[in-house]
């Protein structure tokens, strides 16, 4: 296989190579960390590497295709969504289980998380010219993920589960509000529709440029820290 340079100001390759990086360190760790669990965590500790481990495989992967075809690789970028985005909301099942969260609640938010997947991902491919349609339609279903955790039945559940599992559900919940709302800048950016009509960036091989580094440090930020945040329960509950 030929090997590409990265040119020192392609950004988009180097947080594509960083981001694979990142997401095996975080993988080895949690990996690793799962015999020094104590029993009642280990499958959340597990989940929290097999979030980041999908990951890795994927950012490998789509490391290699931006830097050979220059291109934004979409598809593999909702794949990953995909399958790892309901393994979060099983991060937040497994936590409130104890509190006795029901199976009907994780299958809402993860109905809901294919709901917000599926529409981005039609806005940002095939319905392109009416993505604000799409992306409003995804935002929708973002602000239920939103409202279970923040209001809805998780918060009500995290409430019962003891001073460790409230606080780490209240962290996890700021990532959800905060850190999965840096996603939408990023198809806000890349998508011609922009911002109801206003694009933040006129060029559109800059605008997409710009959506993925967006992507890339929200993946970072979102699937390592949240896995951190458990590993950290799993450590308090311990002492
Ligand atoms: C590890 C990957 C994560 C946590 C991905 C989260 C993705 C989102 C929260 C995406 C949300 C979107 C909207 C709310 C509207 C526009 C379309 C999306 C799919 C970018």
């Amino acid at each position: 296989m030929e090997h590409l340079k990265i040119a020192s100001d392609n950004y988009v390759a180097f947080t594509f190579f960083i981001g694979t990086m990142a997401m095996m360190a975080a993988s080895v760790f949690f990996f690793f960390e799962i015999g020094n669990t104590a029993k009642k965590w280990r499958q959340s500790v597990l989940v929290s590497g097999l979030i980041t481990f999908i990951a890795a495989v994927h950012y490998y992967y789509m490391r290699g295709y931006n830097l050979h075809t220059g291109d934004s690789p979409t598809f593999f970028r909702y794949v990953d969504w995909i399958l790892t985005v309901p393994l979060m909301c099983v991060e937040f099942f497994l936590i409130t289980k104890k509190a006795g969260a029901k199976i009907g609640l994780l299958w809402k938010l993860i109905a809901a998380s294919l709901v917000m997947l599926v529409t981005g991902y039609l806005g940002e491919t095939i319905y392109r010219d009416r993505s604000v349609f799409w992306g409003v339609m995804s935002g929708i279903a973002y602000f239920y993920i939103v409202y279970l955790i923040w209001v809805g039945e998780v918060a009500e559940l995290a409430k019962n589960a003891g001073p460790q599992v409230a606080k780490a559900v209240r962290v996890l919940a700021w990532f959800v509000l905060v850190g999965w709302a840096v996603y939408p800048l990023g198809y806000i950016l890349g998508t011609p529709g922009g911002l109801f009509g206003i694009q933040l960036v006129s060029d559109p091989a800059a605008a997409v440029r710009s959506m993925d580094i967006v992507y890339n440090i929200a993946d970072a930020i979102n699937k390592i820290g949240f896995g951190l945040v458990i590993y950290s329960l799993s450590r308090s509950e311990e002492a």
